[in-house]
């Protein structure tokens, strides 16, 4: 008995998924239109290297529709414990280990303060501290409204790079938060 009723059920699936189909297609047929691809997050990665040039661990992005995602990965013994200040600057070179200067100021296309809690602020290089364990290990994850590519985007003519800081950014005073020297750096490029 279930086995018939089990075989008429299906009947009746078949033919609803027929009429389906056909309502389906008589819909669709007007339009010319594809449906828009699902947006895929770009993705990018870079060795993260401190001021002997030894690579200590990576960034990894995903810049969606209109947030930027990073992952900052730290192996330990790579970083001082406690916080540290973190940004993106205007110029994706770290070989000058020592100071890493040639990285230039932070990313400000439009003449931005400093620091994620200043009135007059953000600049597009500003980000949330990170915080290295005792072990100086770093695991974080951080977003930004900078985006990877197009208009002020990172990846433009002479790159990006992010920056780490021996202290921690005070997110309002100028020009960096108080946040010290620079430690670390990856190239964004
Ligand atoms: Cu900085
Ligand atoms: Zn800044």
């Amino acid at each position: 008995m279930r086995r018939v009723l089990s075989i008429i059920s299906l009947a009746g699936l078949a033919a609803g998924a027929t009429l389906a189909t056909g309502a389906a297609q008589a819909q669709e047929a007007p339009a010319q239109t594809p449906p828009p691809a699902p947006a895929t997050p770009q993705t990018f990665e870079s060795e993260i290297r401190n001021g002997k040039g030894e690579a200590i661990g990576k960034i990894a992005l995903r810049d969606g529709a209109n947030t930027l995602v990073m992952r900052v990965t730290i192996n330990p013994g790579g970083l001082p414990p406690g916080w540290h200040g973190i940004h993106f600057h205007a110029v994706g070179d770290c070989s000058d280990t020592e100071k890493f200067e040639k990285s230039k100021a932070h990313v400000n296309h439009d003449q931005s303060k400093h620091g994620l809690l200043n009135a007059d602020g953000p600049d597009e290089g500003d980000l949330p501290n990170v915080y290295a364990n005792a072990d100086g290990s770093v695991n974080a994850e951080v977003s930004s409204e900078t985006p990877l590519t197009g208009e002020g985007g990172l990846k433009d003519g002479d790159g990006s790079a992010l920056i780490i800081h021996a202290n921690p950014d005070d997110h309002v005073t100028q020009p960096i938060g108080g946040a010290g020297p620079r430690i670390a750096c990856a190239v964004i490029k």
